[in-house]
């Protein structure tokens, strides 16, 4: 096997005996195989495009799936990998059928095999079929950021929100990754290209989730525990969410978030769920400890899974893109709606969750919220009350030098405000960092997708402010990155014009020297060093 897609990869260069996160060399391989028939199912999808052919939105749905499957921690079972390739074949076979002009299609896009044949050719299509290291890495990059793009593109199709447009562009990117002529400078052009798509599809993300549940507003969340039985909801699919709260009512089981599912309490449409009791624990590396003492049922809507502890493995359930072997698995139907009556049932057996801290979580500065206090901002900015933002977004981790980013909230000066969205936040969030004239100084906007909301705040500024370009306001970015979420999240700020980015505690694995030279020349890209030396860079 061969992994370098996440920032734990390892040794910082790769996973080749067995994934950090816990993949094995089996599923890596399947992994592997269905990026690769996943392109060929694009190039198929891209050529019926150019004749002027429709493609329907259950391919484009397949497409996504299948990305989204591959990103780091959300689907370890081999078997349910292996389904997906079959099918991928079975459609592209299908389709392929319709082309008018099957001519120099791409090898991917013909091939062909029953399960039998999927190891043999797993092992000839893995990253490191791609010999030039640099070709290999914009092929990597771009292959990121779709998986990034790809699962915001699934969780607003589950809230009935398309864009054919970026759904295009994702597989025709997919199938430009095949073309061996393709050169470095026109790979670069496309890795920005995939950036203005991310974009386009974290505003879409964003539409659906506030058209469904409404503008994110300031909320305080419980931490702590009540006395009935739980469900522990984690991963980032809001419909999922609503679908558990419905099918709980009148049960007497109460529902708990973890990891980057906390934000849903800032969404108004959640608050009428009495039995919505807050958060539980905190980002999704801490889940063995936090899983176990739950007591009930965890649901797992995306990633980030940890491979579970035997003690509650018969109380972790998946559903969508994830999957553990050995725990159960909940598909949509048809309709696209899921039935959660075993999550339910197992929960009335169990104990109440044990509790792990009490107090609060404040949070839901999203745009809509920061921009109704606007002036309030504008003029702290003016009286120098807030003399810096750093934008704090991204992931959180298990490695030991993620304790960095803790140092560095709490070493900031007290006129200073943290902008933050995804796991990230754990890191800070609890530590009362409080607030300059009411404003507190970690404005968290919800989950890694809501990045989105940080660019809109930076846009709103800047207009407040009248300035010409985003980087004149006083914004540091300190972003912390683990899986391809946040290789989208990158490219489109990237695309927004965002320069001097410090992506941290290691650039990328799969960046080369050549391609990490370029976007340090270009963005001014950098990482991150000591929190002493780094409030000197940022803060100044
Ligand atoms: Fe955190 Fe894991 Fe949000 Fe990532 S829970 S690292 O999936 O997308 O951020
Ligand atoms: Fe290694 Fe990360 Fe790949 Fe897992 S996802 S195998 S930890 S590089």
């Amino acid at each position: 096997m061969f992994c370098y897609q996440c920032q734990e990869t390892a040794g910082c260069k790769g996973c080749t005996m067995m994934g950090v996160c816990g993949k094995t060399p089996e599923v890596a391989a399947m992994q592997d195989l269905l990026i690769y028939v996943t392109k060929g199912l694009s190039a198929v999808t891209t050529r019926l495009r150019a004749e002027g052919r429709k493609v329907e939105p259950q391919v484009n749905y397949l497409v996504t799936i299948n990305l989204f499957i591959t990103i780091t921690n959300a689907n370890f079972d081999r078997e349910a990998i292996v389904e997906r390739i079959a099918e991928t074949l079975r459609v592209k076979q299908e389709l392929l059928a319709k082309l008018q002009e099957r001519e120099n299609l791409p090898e991917a896009a013909l091939w062909q095999e029953n399960i039998e044949g999927f190891a043999a050719q797993a092992a000839k299509v893995g990253v490191l079929a791609t010999e030039n290291e640099d070709i290999r890495s914009l092929r990597e990059l771009i292959t990121y950021g779709l998986k990034g793009l790809a699962a915001y593109q699934k969780h607003a199709n589950v809230l009935g929100y398309e864009n054919e447009a970026i759904d295009a562009f994702v597989q025709s990117a997919l199938a430009k990754l095949l073309d061996d002529s393709l050169t470095g400078d026109e790979l670069t052009a496309l890795t920005l290209e995939t950036g203005k798509w991310g974009v386009d599809g974290m505003a879409l993300l964003d539409k659906a989730n506030t058209e469904t549940y409404g503008n994110p507003e300031l909320t305080k969340v419980d931490l702590g525990v009540r006395k009935n039985p739980g469900i522990l909801i984690s991963g980032h699919d809001l419909k999922d969410l609503e679908m558990l709260l419905e099918q709980t009512q009148g049960t007497g089981v109460d529902v708990y978030t973890h990891g980057e599912m906390l934000p849903a309490h800032y969404y108004p449409q959640f608050k009428k769920y009495s039995n919505f009791a807050g958060n539980y624990g905190n980002a999704w590396w801490k889940q063995k400890e936090e899983f176990a003492s739950f007591n009930g049922p965890i649901l797992m809507t995306t990633n980030c899974v940890v491979p579970p502890k035997a003690s509650y493995q018969n109380r972790l359930f998946t559903t969508g893109a994830t999957g553990v072997p050995g725990c159960q698995h909940i598909e949509a139907k048809a309709d696209g709606s899921k039935d959660f009556s075993a999550i339910i049932e197992l929960a009335k057996k169990c104990a109440a969750p044990t509790e792990l801290e009490q107090g609060q979580i404040v949070g839901g500065f999203a745009h809509e919220q920061v921009f109704a206090v606007a002036d309030k901002v504008v003029e702290a900015v003016k009286s120098g009350a807030i003399k810096k933002f750093v934008v704090m977004a991204g992931c959180d981790g298990r490695m030991k030098s993620r304790d960095y980013y803790a140092e560095f909230a709490q070493a900031l000066p007290q006129d200073t405000v943290i902008l933050t969205a995804g796991c990230a936040k754990y890191k800070y969030i609890k530590l009362n960092l409080g607030d300059i004239g009411g404003i507190p100084r970690v404005l968290d906007a919800g989950q890694c997708n809501d990045s989105y909301s940080l660019a809109l705040i930076a846009l709103k500024l800047k207009e407040v402010f009248g300035l010409s370009d985003v980087n004149e306001l006083p914004i540091a970015y300190n972003i912390a990155w683990y899986e391809q979420k946040a290789v989208i999240v990158l490219l489109a700020l990237l695309h927004l014009g965002v320069k001097n980015i410090h992506l941290g505690p290691t650039l990328p694995a799969f960046l080369s020297p050549n391609v990490a030279k370029v976007l340090v020349e270009n963005f001014g890209i950098g990482t991150i060093s000591t929190v002493e030396e780094d409030i000197k860079k940022m803060i100044g």
